[in-house]
């Protein structure tokens, strides 16, 4: 290679590396722990790190140092003695990797183990949540409470949660990095996993396997409420929304009984085809990913699987765009509807 493409190869490599450690969000990171089964995880994601570090020190010393004291003089023609077969330094140089192996695999392997506990078992009378995933959505259930919602899964904050994860068309993955854990949702089977967050706050969640055409826009939180906070939540939720007041919301909810009740609930009771709308216009998002405001709600319904929407999400267990269905102004009337399903 010539010199001045090295030093290209050089500047491109170092730029890109620079730039490329800025991505990824902030919030999705397992480095910032906020969870007691991330900070499980941290930890031994530092012990290694350590470990290798206290390798590559040791290796680079003892390297720099043979390099210079052995290295050839002007002068100095004769070939040094040969070594081969050295039974102390064999042992040595097999040992030591043993015993960093050893001290690797204890706190790894006893760490997987408590991840992976039942939290049925170790928690007394833990809040149990089923998550079923769907092509490209997360729908959310508390047998106990009789609530079924999607996208925001409610914990309380400072308790280890019971998840019972499932899928009901192909392989997902439950992925909450500051909270912990990484388990796939199986269709047919249910894995089961703990979660629990430390503080009150609200955590980004991703489906972590690739799971077909919206698969990066598959996101969800976890909302991390005081106790008391969660069984006002519960209580809320059981509650039915107000009437709405204005004559275009009332003719909206005229329009959405005609047009997506058949896929749509909105008491927090009652499972449906698509996600259970009970709440939505508290929902952190729209779709998992969308801002929650009046005119994403109408982007959504216009055409859900456009291109800067949700691309595939109108497939045969999906939800119909409207724009033929519906003028422009019935689809503002539906949104102004939704607005009104508040959690209280
Ligand atoms: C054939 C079934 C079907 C019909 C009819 C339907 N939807 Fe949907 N809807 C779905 C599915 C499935 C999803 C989840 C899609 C996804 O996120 O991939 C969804 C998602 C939504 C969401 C986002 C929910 C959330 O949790 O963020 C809203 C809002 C919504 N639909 C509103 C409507 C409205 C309003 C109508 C009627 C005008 C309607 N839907 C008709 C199936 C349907
Ligand atoms: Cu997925």
């Amino acid at each position: 290679m010539k010199k001045g493409n090295l030093w290209r190869l050089l500047f491109l490599v170092s730029t890109l590396a620079l730039v490329l450690t800025g991505c990824g969000d902030p919030e999705l990171s397992a480095l910032d722990p906020k969870g007691t089964g991330a900070d499980m995880q941290l930890d031994l994601i530092m012990l290694s790190l350590y470990i290798m570090l206290g390798v590559m020190a040791v290796v680079i010393v003892i390297f720099t140092y043979v390099l210079i004291r052995y290295r050839q003089r002007p002068g100095d023609n004769h070939i040094p003695k040969q070594v081969e077969g050295n039974t102390k330094l064999e042992i040595i140089w097999t040992v030591i990797p043993i015993i960093l192996l050893i001290i690797l695999a204890v706190p790894t392997v006893y760490q997987t183990f408590v991840l992976a506990e039942d939290a049925a078992e170790t928690t007394e009378d833990p809040v149990e949540i089923k998550v079923t995933a769907h092509q490209y959505w997360w729908e959310v259930e508390y047998p106990e409470y009789e609530i079924v919602t999607a996208q925001d899964i409610y914990i309380p904050a400072g308790e280890r949660v019971h998840i019972e994860l499932t899928s009901v068309d192909v392989i997902h993955s439950f992925w909450v990095p500051a909270l912990g854990g990484k388990m796939d949702a199986n269709p047919g089977l249910v894995n089961e996993m703990w979660l629990e967050a430390k503080q009150p706050g609200t955590y980004k969640g991703k489906c972590a396997e690739l799971c077909g055409a919206s698969h990066a826009k598959m996101d969800f939180k976890v909302v991390a409420l005081e106790r008391d906070q969660f069984e006002k939540w519960v209580a809320d939720m059981k509650e039915p929304a107000p009437e709405p007041t204005t004559v275009s919301a009332q003719e909206g909810k005229q329009l959405f009984e005609n047009n997506c009740m058949a896929c749509h609930a909105t008491d927090a009771g009652q499972k449906s085809l698509g996600p259970n709308l009970n709440g939505i216009a508290d929902r952190k998002t729209i779709a998992g990913f969308m801002d929650n405001d009046k005119e994403n709600l109408e982007k959504w319904i216009t055409d859900p699987a456009a291109r800067d929407v949700k691309p595939g999400s109108s497939g045969p267990k999906g939800m119909p765009a409207f724009h033929d269905k519906l003028t422009e102004e019935e689809i503002s009337k539906v949104a102004e509807y939704l607005q009104t399903l508040t959690i209280e």
